[in-house]
């Protein structure tokens, strides 16, 4: 059944045709949103990395536009508002480009699960350039059973560091504040009623520059008590871990993109 929300949509889509404004505004499409290959095995320094374990949990992914959207302000707010509900909610989104998809909702992204799909979102149709997501903290209610060591915090990573003959694993828990959000992530998209690509969310665990996720985190060193174990989490290692928690803080981590 269409709600009342949908007709009102279609009123305003009518306007815009009526208006003779450019009616490829108004159509909307939706797209899966997919996990991209996480490069798992990499060098952090002098210490090679092999990663088991990456998720983080996530709030609304937006994506954005800059340009012509402006122009029909007056217009599209009404629509925008209906089509993307939820945009509103988090005003001063305006500095990466205003708000015309997305995918609602918490999610839990398994970056190492490739090709698996986060959730459909849903785009005006537009040209695209950027996207933004806030970080969030996972719960049960997220799809995760109530033991799952993920509820309660934003990312876990696991894994194995390797410095010469010493092998460490590791667990790291890291929580980001609420709202905490990467901005500005750049796409280059445009989406048509008729669009079928995917949008790829991609974590980079060694960013295009060179710079790791594990700068100033130096895990074999961190298992002082030589058992071959290391826990990386507020309580247990509280410098290496504000300094994880801050690289996974850099936009350069992260992208967003298209999957023909
Ligand atoms: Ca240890």
């Amino acid at each position: 059944m269409y709600g009342t929300r949908f007709w009102i949509a279609c009123a305003a889509v009518s306007c815009i045709a009526a208006c003779d404004l450019d009616t490829s505004l108004a159509p909307r499409v939706e797209l899966d949103v997919v996990v991209q290959a996480t490069e798992d095995t990499f060098s952090a320094d002098d210490t090679q990395i092999e990663l088991t374990e990456v998720r983080m949990a996530l709030e609304t992914l937006e994506f954005t536009t800059e340009g012509e959207m402006h122009a029909r302000a007056g217009l599209l707010p009404a629509l925008h508002d209906l089509v993307v509900p939820t945009a509103l909610a988090h005003p001063g989104h305006s500095a990466g480009g205003e708000v015309v998809g997305e995918l609602v909702g918490r999610h839990v992204v398994d970056y190492l699960d490739a090709g698996s799909t986060v959730g459909l979102a849903t785009l005006l149709a537009a040209d695209y350039s950027g996207a933004n997501f806030t970080f969030t903290t996972a719960e049960p209610s997220d799809g995760l059973a109530e033991d799952d060591p993920l509820i309660g915090h934003t990312f876990l990573l696991a894994g194995t560091a390797t410095r010469g003959d010493v092998e460490v694993q590791f667990v790291a828990y890291v929580d980001q504040d609420e709202d905490r959000s990467i901005f500005g992530l750049p796409l280059s998209f445009t989406a048509t009623e008729s669009s079928t690509e995917q949008l790829g969310l991609r974590f980079a665990p060694v960013d295009p520059e060179g710079d790791t996720i594990f700068a100033d985190v130096d895990i074999v060193s961190l298992d002082e008590d030589g058992d071959g174990f290391v826990e990386i989490s507020a309580d247990e290692n509280s410098e290496a871990w504000a300094n994880l928690r801050r690289n996974l803080q850099v936009h350069d981590h992260y992208a967003v993109e298209v999957v023909e």
